[in-house]
């Protein structure tokens, strides 16, 4: 149940924050001490930084493209690195980022990341691992996951720069991706604010800040209206309060092709023209076990993100996603092939381009961004009307965690659809798998079964849309849901059970961490003599060590007495489960 948005608001403004000022000036004298690296791709370019390569590129009509890369550990990942620059350079091509999805413990302060459950992605222990995302190959590392937004945002910031890294991120992911164990919001929002006043420090020298708005509120709004008017609210807080270049990426949860190139539209508008974008990320929510389908999605997106590149240069570069989106983290041979792919629809592009109306895009640029402006102006006038400074960048980060996009898109947009703007495509594909299983959950025996029971219904990372799924079918079947949401570690789960006794446990989790995951849930809950059923659901598989990708570990949490669900039907079949 929301908690009432206006006592979330008073109740935050009560919370003594760090003063913004004084994390500037340590900022200031930090950066002082700081020299920006140089990439092996600066050095190849003969630029300063990304961003004087990105205006070239735009200048030049050439098309950016993207891969985000992520084995198990860093040798593995700089292998990949090499393999696909040599491959791709073979064919007088070339790959000019590389987005390095790190394991979600390395937003963690160094000392506190061997306690958590091991993820998907490399850990980065040695300055040498850093250094090898910008030598390994002429690829310009982007750094946008688990970075900027935890509570170590200020180190590794530092790290990003040494290596020559100058577009780093994400401030997105500080309103909805939490460290594993960490619960300080007020820290990581101090954190959060510094490395960007120290990147801020750096803008002469073409760093900037990415924001990729799908991994935050973005994911969790229902009106394309609040995405837009979220994002001239970062653009306030980085241009404007904080003076650091604010680059956006979106499209990884949007499937329409006329709503991303709609979106590159609105962001040229949101930035007053001044944008240059890192990325745009593909549509990986139509990803699924069909490969050849995969190409077929590829095919569409990919070609709307390179004509509107070519109608409104924006500086984003374009990611054709590798086949295996949906099932696991990529291969290098995998995105080598779709990079090629990728090469290919570019070419067909080119071609269409003086035959395309951009109609459509323009018009849904306009919509969201004049409903954006409103619910813009509504929220700082509302938060300003509550109390917040709202010239006090450190208090807004704080506030606006804390309110949720729940409540900031019922505060200051209303009711959504009285708008003219669509919903989101996360959201519409929510929905509709609440639709497409809600016969079986609203089935007269299943009904029957179900009744009465406590069902704690959580998800162990980000991917919440399952689970709130989950919590809605089983509520309207009758069940007692207790929704505990996203990111709940297992010590959350072990507090939940003390709190209250219930029948099963249902989890869902996508990071690549379900066995280790377990296994720590298991002792816990051992530990204190707490016993229930656990169905776990989604992506269930662990990175394990001597493999470059994460693996499936169904029959280990079999043998471990977890219940395994590959999707909700399952579910239907297995309730009620004998505790
Ligand atoms: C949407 C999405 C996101 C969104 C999440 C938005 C949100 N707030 O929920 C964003 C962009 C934020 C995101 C972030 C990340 N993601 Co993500 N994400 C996805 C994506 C595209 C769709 C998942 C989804 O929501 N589907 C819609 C829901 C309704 O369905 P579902 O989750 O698939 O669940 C179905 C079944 O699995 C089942 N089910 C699920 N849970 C449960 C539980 C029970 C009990 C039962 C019975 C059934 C069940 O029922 C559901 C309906 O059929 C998938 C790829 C894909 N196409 O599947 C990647 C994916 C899951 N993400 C992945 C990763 C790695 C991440 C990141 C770590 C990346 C990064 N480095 O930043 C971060 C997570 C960070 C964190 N703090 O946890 C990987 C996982 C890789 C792996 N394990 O091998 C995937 C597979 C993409 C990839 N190939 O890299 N992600």
């Amino acid at each position: 149940m929301m908690l009432n948005p206006d006592d979330v608001i008073q109740q935050a403004l009560t919370v003594s924050l760090a003063d913004s000022d004084d994390l500037r000036l340590r900022a200031r004298l930090m950066a002082g001490d700081i020299r920006i690296g140089r990439s092996a791709f600066l050095d190849r370019h003969a630029v300063e930084s990304e961003y004087e390569y990105k205006k070239q590129a735009m200048q030049d009509g050439r098309i950016m493209y993207h891969a985000h890369i992520g084995m198990n550990d860093i040798d593995a990942t700089a292998a990949a690195l090499t393999r696909i620059h040599a491959e791709l350079d073979s064919r007088q091509f070339q790959l000019d980022r590389a987005g390095f999805a790190l394991d979600r413990r390395m937003g963690l302060p160094s000392g506190q990341r061997a306690a958590a459950a091991a993820e998907t992605g490399p850990m980065l222990a040695t300055r040498d691992d850093w250094s090898a995302l910008a030598q390994a190959a002429p690829i310009q590392p982007h750094l946008g996951d688990f970075m900027i937004g935890q509570p170590a945002s200020v180190a590794n910031t530092v790290e990003a720069l040494r290596i020559g890294c100058t577009t780093v991120g994400n401030l997105s992911q500080y309103f909805t991706f939490e460290a594993p164990g960490w619960h300080d919001t007020a820290a990581t929002a101090a954190e959060t604010c510094q490395a960007m006043q120290l990147l801020a420090e750096f803008r002469g020298q073409g760093v900037m800040l990415h924001s990729y708005l799908e991994d935050g509120f973005g994911a969790l709004f229902k009106s394309c209206a609040s995405v837009a008017a979220w994002a001239m609210l970062e653009r306030y807080l980085v241009e404007e309060l904080i003076g650091a270049r604010l680059a956006h990426c979106i499209g990884g949860l949007t499937r329409d092709p006329i709503k991303r190139a709609g979106w590159v539209l609105a962001l040229h508008e949101i930035h007053q023209g001044e944008q240059v974008g890192s990325m745009i990320y593909g549509d990986t929510l139509s990803f699924g076990r069909e490969f050849e389908k995969n190409r077929a999605v590829t095919a569409e997106y990919l070609l709307w993100d390179i004509l509107i590149q070519l109608h409104a240069p924006c500086g984003h570069a374009v990611l054709p996603l590798p086949v295996t989106e949906a099932i696991r983290i990529p291969s290098a041979d995998e995105i080598i092939e779709a990079q090629l792919f990728g090469r290919q629809v570019e070419a067909s592009a080119r071609r269409l381009y003086p035959h395309v109306d951009f109609t459509a895009a323009e018009q849904f640029s306009a919509t969201v961004c004049r409903e954006g402006r409103e619910i813009f102006d509504n929220a700082l006038t509302g938060l300003s009307e509550a109390g917040a400074n709202i010239r006090d960048p450190l208090q807004l980060l704080y506030l606006l965690k804390k309110l949720g996009a729940q409540g900031f898109e019922t505060l200051f947009a209303g009711d959504v659809s009285n708008l003219e703007s669509p919903f989101t495509d996360m959201f519409a594909l929510s929905q509709d798998v609440i639709a497409e299983h809600r016969p079986l959950f609203s089935d007269a025996a299943f009904r029957k079964r179900v009744k009465g029971m406590r069902l704690l219904v959580a998800s162990s990372d980000v991917h919440e849309h399952a689970a709130g799924a989950l919590a809605q079918l089983l509520d309207e079947a009758g069940a007692e849901v207790v929704y505990l949401g996203a990111e709940q570690d297992p010590q959350d789960l072990l507090a939940a059970l003390r709190r209250q006794a219930a029948d099963a446990l249902l989890l869902s989790t996508h990071n690549g961490m379900a066995l280790e995951y377990a296994r720590q849930l298991k002792q816990l809950l051992d530990s204190e003599a707490i016993a229930l059923p656990i169905i776990m659901g989604g992506v269930l598989n662990q990175k394990v060590d001597d493999q470059a990708l994460p693996v499936s570990v169904v029959d280990e949490l079999k043998s471990l007495g977890m219940h395994p669900a590959a999707g909700l039907p399952a579910l239907a079949r297995l309730l009620p489960l004998q505790k």
